[in-house]
């Protein structure tokens, strides 16, 4: 064959590849049968074997992963990836249509679209003039990550778009997931391998997009439905959202078929109830619909609150509860030494998803509860939260069910167990000869909020521990490149990045090396404080318990853990060779200007200008707390878009609210 023959033919071969993808990704018909697609797909790869220089970056074989990446790199949304208010009852849905038409200042049913929300990830694809160019997280809307490689991997993602008319740019969006059956493959094999199961399929698929070896991310088994587009160019979109979505379909992209366009709020409600009885037999997970305004010209009078579209709702499936027995009780151990019962269930299918485990709290929760083992109880599963054990099923109980023993020695380390009066937990007084606590202790060190050593990741450090290559934080940082490519799923390349990334590690803050050491009962917001009123390390370590509670809201217990850290001569030790080894930060501004001194700050929701963690960085600068929760002490509630639990519990309070925009003016 000559050399132009060949080429065609490996033109060809990708045209027809790409067309059998279309009818069985798209349009989910296939008209050949697997073993003629194997074929032709085996065919272009021998051909592109004999001839790489003819590969394209688009070619269908080339979806097999790239190269591990150091990190990802970041991508600016010019148009901002927003989330959905949600309707929680079909009352929240009723008033949400309501506002619509008063907004539009009608009386007639509003046409909406309706989709079932996938719990998935959502990413927002780049075509240009018709190629795949880029692909990012949503991140915290504004900017999120290049995940290029890894979407390039899904099979269904078409490399280019097909048909005419192609925009010269279109960003596409939608939610990756995982199907059910690829998430208990997947949690199967990792059960084999010994490593730690994904909870669920948004963790596994979000764990599998955010991979930095594309070739992991390839072998995972994602799919994807678009449900908008973002950025476009050179193209007149419809002026309805369902016919935008039919036009993804014809350039080759995949669109849910379960979209209906349906007249007014009581239709909705019908879609949502036929959704909800057909949600167990989907072959993937759903945790709500979607309704959106169908009319662009009607979104557009409806804009936008601050970080969600006002023309679109997202409606929740309530929690899902299942009855199912204990099978036994074991007791895990924290960083802390706390230990929590666990609840080894009999396996049960909760909306699609199998749980064998549910967390107790602790002993007090069991006795308030009832709970025994070989009991039939009652658990409730809420999203991507641990399931939780609500009541037990009195009626089921036999005469064989056992009473539930807080162990006396640490099920780990065997050392004493002790339950501290006052206290709820139960510990291990093992401390660092606990491999539990030891493990988490280093996996807190390592964390994001902490010293953020990118890749020394959960697996990896229990390997390290049980490997005895870490004893303590410490050691971090004395692991050589040889010790790292020698361990299971590691390389040279994978040891050389996390070697990188601990050197990087070593230039920190004063309070992030204070919040990593993992002093009980201090959190971001302790550390923080410390740091500002202490300055230097020298200065906190001879601080007295009374010199402690001079700090702004450290009160006679943190500053008894606080003291009592110090004193051990072996954290003092590990402190020595941390600084040692090189880790250092700079040193502590004396702030003249803290307009917040003295003021509690709690953020709920999505912001749109910035992160939740910029925006407390920005707000502890000058001076404030920020806490997790709300109380009588809080001053200000900062409300972004989705604001959780804690807004309604600032009403209660009368706190004050604030918007993005209040916080900003503050801020200035
Ligand atoms: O996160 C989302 C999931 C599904 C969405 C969404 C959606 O439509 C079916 N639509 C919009 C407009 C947004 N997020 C912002």
């Amino acid at each position: 064959m000559s050399l132009t023959d060949l080429k065609k033919e490996i033109i060809q071969l990708r045209q027809r590849i790409d067309e059998h993808n279309y009818y069985y990704y798209v349009l989910d018909n296939p008209i050949i049968s697997d073993a003629e697609y194997d074929k032709l797909f085996q065919r272009l790869k021998t051909l592109e074997h004999q001839h790489p220089e003819w590969i394209t970056p688009d070619s269908p074989t080339q979806r097999v992963g790239a190269a591990p990446l150091g990190s990802f790199a970041e991508v600016k949304h010019d148009i901002p990836m927003l989330s959905l208010e949600n309707a929680f009852t079909d009352e929240d849905l009723i008033a949400f249509d309501q506002r619509i038409r008063e907004r539009l200042k009608t009386h007639a049913n509003v046409e909406y679209c309706c989709e079932p929300k996938l719990d998935g990830l959502a990413v927002s694809i780049r075509y240009e003039k018709g190629i795949l160019v880029r692909a990012s997280t949503r991140g915290d809307g504004t900017t999120g990550e290049d995940i290029t490689d890894n979407i390039k991997t899904i099979k269904m993602i078409p490399l280019h778009l097909r048909g005419d008319s192609i925009p010269r740019v279109l960003e596409v969006r939608g939610e990756v997931y995982m199907p059910l059956k690829g998430f208990q493959l997947l949690n199967a094999h990792a059960k084999r391998q010994n490593e730690k199961p994904f909870a669920n399929p948004r963790n596994a698929a979000a764990g599998s997009l955010r991979q930095l070896d594309s070739r992991i991310t390839a072998l995972r088994p994602l799919e994807i439905f678009c449900y908008g587009v973002g950025v476009t160019e050179s193209v007149k979109l419809p002026i309805k959202h369902s016919e935008i979505l039919k036009n993804l379909m014809g350039w080759g992209l995949r669109v849910s078929p379960l979209i209906e366009v349906v007249h007014g709020v009581e239709e909705c409600l019908r879609y949502y109830h036929r959704m909800a009885n057909k949600r167990s037999k989907l072959l993937f997970e759903i945790d709500g619909v979607v309704y959106k305004v169908n009319h662009l010209a009607e979104q557009e009078k409806l804009g936008y609150v601050t970080r969600a579209p006002r023309f679109a709702i997202a409606h929740k499936f309530p929690a899902e509860e299942a009855s199912t027995i204990i099978e036994a009780v074991q007791f895990q151990v924290g960083r802390t030494g706390a230990l929590t019962p666990v609840a080894r269930l009999k396996p049960i299918h909760v909306g699609g998803v199998t749980i064998s485990n549910a967390t107790l709290h602790n002993m007090d929760e069991i006795k308030r509860k009832g709970i025994h083992i070989g009991d039939t109880v009652i658990i409730r599963r809420a999203g991507d939260v641990i399931p939780e054990v609500v009541s037990v099923v009195l009626v089921k109980r036999s005469m064989q069910v056992k009473k539930i023993i807080l162990p006396k020695h640490c099920p780990i380390c065997h050392s004493m167990i002790e339950q501290v009066e006052d206290e709820k937990v139960a510990r291990c007084t093992g401390e660092l000869i606990c491999p539990a606590q030891r493990k988490e202790t280093i996996k807190h060190f390592a964390s994001r909020r902490a010293m953020d050593i990118e890749g020394l990741g959960d697996k990896l450090v229990d390997q390290l521990v049980d490997h005895q290559l870490l004893k303590n934080v410490a050691d971090i940082y004395h692991l050589t490149e040889d010790q790292l490519a020698n361990l299971e799923r590691m390389g040279k390349k994978s040891a050389q990045n996390l070697l990188t990334q601990i050197e990087k590690s070593k230039t920190t803050t004063f309070d992030r090396f204070l919040y990593a050491l993992g002093i009980r009962e201090v959190g971001q917001a302790t550390a923080k404080q410390l740091a500002m009123h202490f300055k230097t390390l020298s200065a906190l370590q001879k601080a007295t318990e009374e010199e402690l509670q001079m700090v702004l809201d450290i009160g006679p217990v943190v500053a008894a853990h606080a003291a009592h850290f110090f004193d051990e001569s072996r954290n003092m030790d590990v402190i020595h060779r941390l600084l040692k080894a090189g880790v250092h930060w700079p040193d502590v501004k004396i702030s003249h200007s803290l307009p917040f001194l003295g003021k509690t700050f709690v953020l709920t929701g999505t912001l749109r200008t910035m992160t939740r963690d910029e925006a407390k960085e920005k707000l502890e600068k000058l001076g404030a707390k920020v806490a997790g929760s709300v109380s009588s002490k809080t001053n200000y509630v900062v409300v972004g878009a989705d604001p959780g639990s804690k807004l309604d519990k600032a009403k209660a309070l009368h706190v004050e609210l604030l918007d993005e925009e209040a916080l900003q003016r503050m801020l200035l």
